[in-house]
This record gives structure tokens, C-alpha cells and sequence, in this order.
């Protein structure tokens, strides 16, 4: 694995890589992204997947959610569909809802489960009952936040994760993924990509300065950016949406993964000779994400 060179991720290969946006398309061309996750704690997370969604170019984003929050948050992104689902016994997505879901995931070319989900037992059930019918989504599934502390503790993970799956963990994350430590990971972030990558069989990105994306076998990409405008709350939702933008469109996941990634840093750094090294929004990333698309140069 350590003979596989490593690649650097470069505003020429995005450009290169971009899907095609055709003068006569319609929205259905550009693919629809379910987004699934929300608690009463994390009300914000699914709207921000479902932003950075949108900004990448999904042609549509249906959000399942708690129904409450659906109520809430609609008002937020009216751009957005909604699959209201009632609370389990916990007061979050339960098992039951992940049956209710079933059909749904054929229905998207991509998805992302997991933003603001919290852990507990009905989340859990909801997890694993819900990865298997990931596969359903033709483009990829986005695995991310608490669906990823949620497979951590499943014996059986790799087994319901589709190749054509994305995990997104931050380093406290990939820890718990790997049963090791947040000093551990960071020790070696390339070695524990590719070791993830190979342990789920699938895409792997490894958050963080310089994020580090890994698929099975060893192939990784360096993002060139380390910008702490991005180390802010929410952050991470939007990646997640924005790269299941991009699956959404037709790319293949280590791919979706590359341009997410890039551009995403790639915001920050544009954004930094205006507002320096902190304060940055979450939302303004997804925001700002068009037009960082525009000039790549
Ligand atoms: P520490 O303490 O910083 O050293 P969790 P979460 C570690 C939702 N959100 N480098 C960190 O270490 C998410 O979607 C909702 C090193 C700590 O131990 C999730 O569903 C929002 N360590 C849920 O909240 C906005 C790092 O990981 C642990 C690291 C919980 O997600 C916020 C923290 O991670 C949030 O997105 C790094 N770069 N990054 C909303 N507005 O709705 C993290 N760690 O316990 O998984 O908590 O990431 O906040
Ligand atoms: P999350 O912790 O899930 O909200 O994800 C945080 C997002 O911000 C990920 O995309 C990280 O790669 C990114 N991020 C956080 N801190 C930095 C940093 N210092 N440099 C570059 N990217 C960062
Ligand atoms: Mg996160």
C-alpha cells in the first residue's frame, strides 16, 4: 500500500473534474440528494447538508427528519423537500422510520445519513436498520457524524456499507472507527484513511487540516489547504452535502469525495482576505461555494 503514490488535489484536476452543467438540462438531470439525520439537539445539521447540496448543484434535496424539525426548519430552506418521520421512543429517528424510509433511497442519486442524528439506542437501530438500503441510491451514500459513531459499534459494519459509500470522519470520528485514539490518527492520518478504506471497502475521508481522502487498495489525495476559518460548527454538514452533490451529478465517489473536499477548503482560503482567520458561518460556505466554482483559475 505505501508503493501507491500519494496525490495531491489541485484547483487544475478539479476543474477538470467538474460535472457537465448542459444549457438544456432540467433539474432532474442534476440528480436528487436525500438527506437524513436531525435530533431536537442538532436542529441545524440536515438544513446545512441540504445547503451545501444545493450550492453543489443537486437539482433537488429532500431532507427525513424528525417531523418537529421539519416544521421548524422549513422556513430556513424552502428550496428543500421534506419526509417528516415521527420521533422513536428516544425522541429521535427510530427503527421504525428507517422502514418508512425503505423506498425512499431509490429514489435520490445520492445521499447523506447522519448529520445531527445524536447517538442513542433509536439512532442506532435506525443506523444499522438503514445502511443496507443505502445501496438503493444508484450515485453513493455520504456515511457522516453520528452514522459514523453509530457504525463504530456495529460487529457487522463493513458487511452494510455499499462500496459506492463515502465516510466522513473528523479525527475524534476515525478514532472511534478504528478503536484507537485522536493521537493515534493524527499521528499517521494517511495510514489511517487507507486503512479504513480498506477495512469498510470503501471511500474514506479522513477531516482536518490537509484532509486526507483514501479509497480500497491505497489510491489517496491530499487536499493542499489547513485553514482554521473552517473549524467551526456545521462545517462538517456542509461537506457532507456538498459531496453528495457532486455524487448526485454523476461523479464516482472518490472522485464526489476529491471536489468536495478541494472546494470546500477552497472557499476558506478566498475568504480569508476578508475575514481573517476566524468567524466564518457554516452556511456561508455553502453560500459561497458558486462562485469559488466560477473563478478556479
Ligand atoms: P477535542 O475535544 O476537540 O480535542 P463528536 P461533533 C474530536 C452535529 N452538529 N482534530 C474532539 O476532540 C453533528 O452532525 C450539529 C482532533 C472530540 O473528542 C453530529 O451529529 C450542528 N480532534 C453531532 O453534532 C453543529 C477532533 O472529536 C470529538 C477534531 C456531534 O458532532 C455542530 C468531537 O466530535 C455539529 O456538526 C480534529 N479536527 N475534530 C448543528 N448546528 O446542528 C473533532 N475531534 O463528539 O463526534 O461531536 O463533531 O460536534
Ligand atoms: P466537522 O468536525 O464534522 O464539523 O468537520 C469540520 C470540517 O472543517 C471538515 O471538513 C474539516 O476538514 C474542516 N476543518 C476543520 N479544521 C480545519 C483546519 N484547521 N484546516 C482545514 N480544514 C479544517
Ligand atoms: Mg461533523
Amino acid at each position: 500500500v505505501d508503493a501507491v503514490p500519494l496525490e495531491l488535489i489541485t484547483s487544475r484536476w478539479v476543474r477538470q473534474h467538474l460535472p457537465a452543467r448542459p444549457a438544456d438540462a432540467n433539474k432532474g438531470t442534476f440528480g436528487r440528494v436525500l438527506v437524513v439525520g436531525g435530533c431536537n439537539r442538532y436542529r441545524g445539521a440536515v438544513a446545512l447538508a441540504a445547503a451545501g447540496a444545493y450550492r453543489a448543484g443537486a437539482g433537488l434535496v429532500t431532507i427525513a427528519t424528525l417531523e418537529d424539525l421539519a416544521r421548524d426548519l422549513a422556513a430556513a430552506i424552502p428550496e428543500a423537500t421534506w419526509l417528516p418521520q415521527p420521533a422513536g421512543p428516544d425522541g429521535s429517528l427510530s427503527g421504525e422510520a428507517a422502514i418508512a424510509l425503505r423506498a425512499e433511497w431509490a429514489a435520490a442519486r445520492a445521499a447523506v445519513i447522519g448529520p445531527g442524528l445524536s447517538l442513542t439506542d433509536d439512532t442506532r437501530a435506525f443506523t444499522w436498520a438503514a445502511l443496507p438500503d443505502t445501496a438503493d441510491c444508484a450515485g453513493g451514500v455520504v456515511v457522516d457524524a453520528d452514522a459514523l459513531n453509530a457504525l463504530a459499534a456495529m460487529d457487522d459494519a463493513p458487511a452494510r456499507l455499499h462500496p459506492r459509500a463515502i465516510l466522513t470522519p473528523h479525527p475524534g470520528e476515525m478514532a472511534r472507527l478504528l478503536r484507537t485514539t485522536v493521537p493515534e490518527v493524527q499521528r499517521d492520518r494517511l495510514g489511517a484513511a487507507r486503512a479504513a478504506a480498506d477495512r469498510f471497502g470503501c471511500t474514506v475521508v479522513l477531516k482536518g487540516a490537509h484532509t486526507v481522502v483514501a479509497a480500497p487498495g491505497g489510491r489517496a489525495a491530499l487536499c493542499p489547504f489547513a485553514n482554521p476559518l473552517l473549524a467551526t460548527a456545521g462545517s462538517g454538514d456542509v461537506l457532507a452535502g456538498i459531496i453528495a452533490g457532486y455524487l448526485a451529478q454523476g461523479a464516482d465517489p472518490f472522485t464526489a469525495a476529491r471536489l468536495g473536499v478541494y472546494l470546500h477548503a477552497a472557499v476558506a482560503e478566498a475568504l480569508e482576505a476578508e475575514y481573517g482567520r476566524a468567524g466564518l458561518l457554516a452556511g456561508e460556505i455553502a453560500a459561497r461555494l458558486p462562485r469559488i466554482v466560477r473563478d478556479l483559475t
